[in-house]
């Protein structure tokens, strides 16, 4: 009955919970209150938002490689310097993120390791290329768009400090989101040229950022766990049609065409709807064949071995306040 054998991918033993625990903790879930780190929760519980949490610390910081791409090449100073702020951000998302991570009982050491090995993912829409300065619009409108979709709702996550991290994070995302937009919208009301990058930005972007939301609802094998809990709050597929609803008219606004002959209004269901998703190519880029895994996770893996003699010096340095301090105390 409550006994839990937890996925293999949740990395760790079958875990059997007491029974009265685990049904206060359901109660308190459907109740809506908050879980905070040192209430009692379930293994499975701590591990699911562990490896989302820790996933999506990742992605915040995989994500700023497709972006550095456009940092010497920004096509004014304006233009460099919004670019370089928002890098900036995606690189605090991610550490609010493993902050966050650390308060269910993992260390950041321990999250990073697993994704240099290959354990743990990151977003399937960060191995796209970014092939010329339109891609730093369509980022901003669809990527980080999509994003805030995603991510409103777990502004209202049952685990407190992902809920809490969230809240800033989705303010610097909605600017994100303008910011590109912005970017397209210059280029569509440009010339004949900047007009093509700008489609040819949103022909590449579009049916990525779609998969970007997640497998759909009937093999999603994490949902109905996490919806019950309030970890998610709504389906992938729901997220999804909300992003398509919201981002069509505004394409269409900018003149642009979506890169999907299949995409109509339905006036009965008052929805967008777009022709089938390619999931095979979500499953190639999960797999690790998608056009920029390789390089994305060379670069990581790269940085990380530049940063090592930054956290040994901190670690030092940390060690000798400690010691300073402990010796001003017994003075
Ligand atoms: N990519 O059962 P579900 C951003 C995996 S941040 C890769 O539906 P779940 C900011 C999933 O992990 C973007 N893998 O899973 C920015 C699972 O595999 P696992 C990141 C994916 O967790 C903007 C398997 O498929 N946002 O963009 C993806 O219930 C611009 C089965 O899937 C977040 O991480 C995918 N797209 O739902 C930065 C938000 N989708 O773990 C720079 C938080 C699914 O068992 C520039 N995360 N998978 O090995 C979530 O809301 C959820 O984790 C979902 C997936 C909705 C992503």
């Amino acid at each position: 009955m409550y006994a839990q054998a937890l996925d293999q991918k949740d990395k760790g033993p079958a875990v059997i919970e007491d029974p009265e625990r685990l049904a206060r903790f359901e109660a308190r879930c459907a109740a809506d209150e908050k879980i905070e780190p040192k209430d009692w929760m379930p293994e499975a519980y701590r591990r699911t938002l562990i490896r989302q949490v820790s996933q999506h610390a990742h992605s915040e910081v995989i994500g700023m490689q497709p972006e550095g791409n456009w940092v010497t090449r920004a096509p004014s100073l304006k233009r460099k310097a919004v670019l370089l702020s928002k890098i900036q951000d995606e690189a605090g998302h991610g550490l609010y993120l493993y902050s966050a991570c650390e308060t269910l009982g993992v260390s950041r050491e321990e999250v990073v390791e697993a994704l240099l090995a290959g354990k743990a993912k990151y977003s399937s829409i960060f191995n796209y290329p970014t092939l010329n300065w339109a891609d730093m619009g369509a980022i901003g409108w669809l990527v980080d768009g999509a994003a805030i979709m995603n991510q409103i709702p777990l502004c209202r996550c049952s685990y407190g400090p992902y809920a809490r991290a969230m809240i800033r994070i989705c303010k610097e995302e909605s600017f994100h989101q303008r910011q590109g937009y912005e970017i397209m919208l210059t280029l569509a009301r440009g010339t004949p040229a900047q007009k093509a990058m700008a489609q040819d930005a949103l022909n590449r972007w579009w049916w990525p950022c779609l998969m970007m939301f997640g497998p759909p609802d009937a093999v999603s094998e994490h949902s109905s766990e996490s919806m019950r809990w309030k970890i998610k709050r709504f389906s992938n597929d729901d997220l999804r049609q909300k992003f398509i609803d919201a981002t069509v008219p505004q394409g269409l606004f900018l003149g642009l065409t979506f890169p999907d002959p299949e995409l109509k209004f339905n006036e009965a269901t008052e929805h967008w709807e777009t022709g089938p998703i390619d999931w095979s190519e979500f499953k190639r880029v999960l797999a690790g064949e998608g056009p920029c895994n390789r390089q994305r996770m060379r670069v990581r893996r790269q940085t990380e071995a530049d940063g090592a003699w930054v956290r040994e010096a901190a670690r030092v340095h940390a060690k000798k306040r400690a010691a300073r301090q402990a010796l001003q105390a017994a003075e």
